[in-house]
């Protein structure tokens, strides 16, 4: 097959939100994504996505960065090199530039939607092949008004498109969380799934307090009540209640999963391929928590369709997503920059079945919402 690629371009794509996104560290009403495109020396095009949430609230990089770490450190590391060895590539830049996972997942992304298109299938083939055609997906409230979570859960529900939900908290005082949360479960009923992310908010003892009554008004799942590096609290924690924790900022890779796991931590992990630094590393993690008894659950930093995309095929591939997957991103936007939208329906999303990724740029919709 031996290709070399020849070109990689980085671009900054703004689309507003359909509603702000409330979460406890920041507010979004627009996403900004990094999209990169590779070509090679055949013809062939990959494209990847690199996307985070509220600039630099949520983590050290931002899409500034992201696109310039990108241009400047990454970029030139794979431009010449052969695309027969994406692993190869990995390590090569692994060993060059530190940190910016998200950076990494999006040019990991754009090479197996470019090796994809030129072996003839999709990139869940590459990762070892798609189990599941349909990944569950749940929908996030977080409008930051009970009234409006309500309506917009039960139109969700009575479209069939989600019935699983997850409220973003830990902005507010606890109290007036855990009200907000209980009258929204109550709303809904016992047969709907309701889970609480607190995106770090609590120290531990506001933890104890907020899922004692998380646990009594039916809750399903706590993710990330405490702060990242605190793996000692929340293995305490998990194991203080029958409601169970799933660790989301606290975990990037298998590394940080096998820290949590030694300290007797029972709960689920939240995989992101941002956050391992691509679907390859993202199934690495997958590994280390299902060996140490972890259940699994898709995550996402609120990509858009190409990051959404790779994050689909990789998770097809893994027998059991004990938690579902929130692969919403794209339905959080207010338009998309592909041609094909992905097919939501019945809970869940289809794994594109196409070569690579399964997805094409519209050009126009990219020229409109590129940043100038
Ligand atoms: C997170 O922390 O889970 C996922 C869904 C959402 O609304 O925010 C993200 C980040
Ligand atoms: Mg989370």
């Amino acid at each position: 097959m031996t290709s070399k690629i020849t070109y990689i371009e980085t671009m900054i794509v703004d689309i507003p939100t359909i509603r702000p996104h409330k979460l406890s560290m920041t507010s979004m009403a627009v996403q900004s994504m990094v999209i990169v495109r590779i070509k090679d020396d055949q013809g062939f095009e990959g494209v990847g996505e690199g996307t985070t949430i509220g600039g630099l609230a949520y983590g050290p990089e931002s899409p500034e960065s992201i696109k310039m770490n990108i241009d400047t450190y990454l970029a030139p590391l794979l431009i010449g090199q052969s695309l027969d060895s994406i692993k190869s590539l990995i390590q090569r830049m692994s060993l060059t530039v530190r940190g910016n996972m998200i950076a990494k997942s999006a040019l990991q992304t754009a090479l197996l939607d470019l090796q994809g298109k030129h072996l003839g299938v999709p990139v869940s083939t590459l990762l070892g092949g798609a189990i599941h055609q349909h990944i569950p997906c749940l929908w996030v409230l977080a409008s930051g008004n009970t009234d409006k979570d309500i309506a917009e859960a039960k139109a969700l529900i009575a479209s069939g498109r989600h019935c699983e939900f997850k409220l973003k908290i830990g902005s507010r005082h606890v109290n007036e969380d855990v009200a907000h949360v209980a009258s929204i479960k109550a709303a809904l009923g016992e047969g709907v799934s309701v889970r609480v992310d607190v995106n770090q908010a609590w120290d531990e003892a506001t933890a104890t307090k907020g899922m004692a009554a998380l646990q009594a008004a039916g809750v399903d799942l706590v993710e990330q009540p405490t702060p990242a590096k605190e793996w000692d609290a929340l293995a305490r924690l998990s194991q203080k209640f029958t409601i169970p924790i799933l660790a989301d900022e606290g975990v990037s890779d298998a590394v940080d999963i096998f820290q949590l796991a030694q300290r007797g931590f029972n709960g689920g992990i939240a995989l992101k391929i941002a956050k391992s630094g691509g679907p390859i590393e993202a199934l690495y993690a997958a590994t280390v928590s299902s060996s140490s008894g972890m259940g699994l659950y898709g995550g996402t930093l609120l990509e858009g369709s190409i990051g959404t995309a790779v994050a689909i095929h990789a998770w097809s591939t893994l027998p059991k997503l004990h938690w579902g997957s929130e692969m919403f991103g794209p339905l959080l936007l207010q338009d998309d920059i592909i041609k094909q939208p992905l097919n939501y329906h019945s809970n869940g999303v289809v794994v594109p079945q196409s070569s690579g990724l399964g997805v094409e740029i519209d050009e126009e919709k990219l020229r409109l919402y590129r940043r100038k």
